[in-house]
């Protein structure tokens, strides 16, 4: 499928206005670059099925705030209490944002401010832990996340970072494992949560752990937030300390992160944590849109697509497996599913560029005890809960099971004009179930 790149434009600046064409010329005429790349990605979106598990399509309300002029306004601190004038609207929205929150979740305590997971979890460590800290997580080639003390990131500098994995035949989490290196680590932090466990994670479990060891337990559920949201996947609200966890992937609103808890025990720590600590003033048209995702999870609908985004995961998978490709863990009970070629020879970069092939789009992902290095990556991560919000049912994740297992054979071998047959298949799929007409 081809789509139209650049244009004579391409390499211009934006073109000079009046003001009074400032205020109404929409980007495709006032910086065509821009303007081009923007039309693009929307046909992308339009022609491909998304199967990236942090993604998801957002409500035209939710792009209406987005795209605000509420954009505009500087503030600092919490709803009632700013550095700054004029915050009234902004202070409806953040509150309204605070309390459907809660109310979502069941809990006392939500900051709706951080600009991204990953900065949630900063300011998590900021309020409770101290630089030289031990801290317990997942690792990343088991499906921990960057933010909880790798490495390459301000968490693995900051603290003495200890990672606990699954077990190598099935996959799981393996707790009695846990158990033991939180009391030889004795860490002030447990985390659990990442980026790519397609199970459930035994909360009570690991809060007893914690409490063995006297750590603060922190759940990250930035993938499966909107599963516990739709009543689709158990709470971690009822046994962590601290919940964070993003807006965007299950959760189908803005790029953003929350940070919640089911009693107020850390709330003044968290608040300054937050503002003043690491960030400065808030992104109000995100608050707005954020506001506003969390009003649609409060909602019926919302519950029929959480139960639905695991039916689909579930067919995915299980049409895989009667296909003969492993899976980590052999299944899911979230919105993701992991592949695992290691026994097949195969890269996950292989298989990602032949399903782009078809138009359909993924990530390479390292298994568990994979190598550390991107390019020798044997795993594959799929997610469903775009492609559910466009509104394909279990039927349609046979079919794409079906594509994605032939698109893997191929890759074995030499490409062959099936990928004609099954991109005409994506194609008509995507026809079927419309975006943003
Ligand atoms: N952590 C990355 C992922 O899961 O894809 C971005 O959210």
């Amino acid at each position: 499928m081809g789509i139209a790149t650049g244009s004579k434009f391409a390499t211009s600046a934006c073109a000079a206005l009046s003001m009074s064409e400032f205020f109404k010329t929409h980007v495709v005429e006032a910086d065509p670059l821009i303007g081009d790349a923007l039309v693009n990605e929307l046909q992308r979106q339009q022609t491909q099925i998304e199967l990236i598990a942090s993604e998801n399509i957002v409500s035209q309300a939710i792009l209406d705030a987005l795209g605000h002029p509420m954009t505009n306004k500087t503030l600092e601190g919490y709803p009632g209490n700013r550095f700054h004038g004029g915050g009234e609207f902004v202070d409806v929205v953040e509150q309204a944002a605070i309390d459907r929150a809660r109310e979502l979740f069941a809990c006392d305590y939500v900051n709706v401010q951080p600009h991204s997971g990953t900065q949630a979890n900063q300011a998590v460590f900021f309020a409770t832990v101290k630089p030289g800290d031990r801290i317990l997580s997942l690792n990343l080639a088991a499906g921990g996340h960057l933010s909880h003390g790798a490495n390459p990131n301000l968490s693995g500098r900051w603290f003495k970072a200890h990672h606990y994995g699954v077990d190598r035949e099935t996959g799981l989490i393996d707790y009695d494992a846990v158990e033991r290196m939180a009391r030889e680590v004795r860490p002030a932090l447990l985390i659990a949560g990442g980026s790519a466990y397609p199970r459930c994670i035994d909360f009570e479990r690991l809060r007893h752990i914690a409490d063995s060891v006297e750590a603060l337990y922190l759940v990250d559920m930035a993938h499966f937030a909107g599963l516990v949201a739709a009543g689709a996947h158990p709470s971690p609200l009822l046994h962590a300390d601290i919940v964070t966890c993003t807006t965007t992937k299950t959760m189908r609103g803005p790029r953003g992160g929350l940070i919640l808890s089911r009693d107020a025990s850390w709330a003044k720590q968290l608040q300054s944590a937050v503002f003043p600590g690491v960030q400065g003033s808030l992104h109000s048209q995100v608050i707005a849109a954020k506001a506003v995702c969390l009003g649609e999870a409060l909602g019926n609908d919302f519950k029929r697509y959480g139960k639905q985004v695991v039916e689909n995961a579930c067919m995915l998978g299980q049409t895989l497996t009667e296909h003969g490709i492993k899976l980590v863990s052999g299944g899911t009970d979230t919105h993701m599913v992991l592949l695992d070629f290691s026994a097949r020879g195969l890269k996950g970069q292989q298989v990602q560029d032949g399903l782009a092939r078809v138009n359909l789009t993924s990530n390479k992902n390292p298994i568990p005890f994979d190598s550390t290095k991107p390019s020798e990556w044997a795993g594959l991560r799929l997610g469903v809960a775009a492609a559910t919000t466009r509104g394909l049912q279990v039927e349609d994740f046979k079919l794409l099971g079906e594509i994605i297992a032939r698109t893997i054979e191929r890759c074995e071998q030499k490409p062959d004009n099936q990928a004609k047959e099954d991109l005409d298949k994506v194609l008509e799929l995507c026809e079927r179930f419309p975006i943003y007409r």
